[in-house]
């Protein structure tokens, strides 16, 4: 039996919104330790850590750091990655680049939002076009990023363009099938519950404000 988890972590959606959205979908729950700026500027916490950063990850006695190795661990527990070896490679490939587009995402909210933002956004299509590749080989856009099945993946690449619609809200405009599948897989009846709620709703996106 997995569990209990729990999220150590800031106050924030950030590098954990993921994990929560595929918990949520999955029928699970989790504990929250949230983690004031406060506390960690104390340095006890941040010195306990593996990499000296936060999010960390409990599920029972087993206790990790990297926000990506937490989604390919619950991948694993509960059937997200893929029916086969081969669509577990392809789905590595896809966060990959949900990965390499999370931190150009964050090097922009947190070093450089007000000279960069502009390009940023003029870029982003360019950014979002493999996704909608993808799509547009698998079923005609109509199933998850790969195969027939969802994946854990598919809550981290959501939960990125979900906050791209909040920074350019027209970022979709050229990924008809990209902003569909947001749609479909955000209306999954869990998934819809748990991003409707408070819990998320109010929990802001980024540690400084911008979004
Ligand atoms: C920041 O980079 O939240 N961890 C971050 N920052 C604090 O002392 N590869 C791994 C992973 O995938 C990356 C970890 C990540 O898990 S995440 C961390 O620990 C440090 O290094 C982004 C995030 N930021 C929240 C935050 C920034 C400003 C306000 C809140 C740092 C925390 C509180 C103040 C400064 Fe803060």
């Amino acid at each position: 039996m997995p569990g209990p988890f729990t999220i150590t972590y800031f106050p924030v959606r950030g590098r954990c919104e993921a994990v929560r959205m595929l918990l949520a979908d999955q029928g699970q729950e989790w504990q929250e330790d949230v983690v004031t700026m406060d506390r960690w500027q104390k340095g006890e916490l941040k010195k306990s850590c593996l990499f000296g950063q936060l999010p960390k990850f409990q599920d029972g006695d087993l206790t990790l750091y990297q926000s990506n190795a937490f989604l390919r661990h619950l991948a694993r527990t509960y059937g997200l990655y893929g029916k086969d070896q081969r669509e577990a490679a392809l789905l590595d490939m896809v966060n990959d680049g949900v990965e390499d587009l999370r931190l150009k995402y964050a090097q922009l909210i947190y070093q450089n939002y007000e000279n960069g933002k502009a390009a940023y956004v003029e870029a982003l299509p360019a950014q979002l076009c493999p996704f909608e590749t993808l799509l547009s080989q698998n079923r005609a856009g109509q199933a998850f990023i790969i195969g027939d099945q969802i994946s854990f993946a598919d809550y981290n690449l959501v939960e990125l363009v979900r906050n791209h619609l909040v920074l350019a809200p027209g970022c979709l405009g050229s990924c008809p099938l990209l902003a569909a599948y947001v749609e479909r897989v955000t209306s999954r009846p869990r998934l819809r519950t748990y991003l409707e709620s408070a819990t998320h709703r109010d929990r802001p996106i980024n540690g400084n404000g911008k979004q």
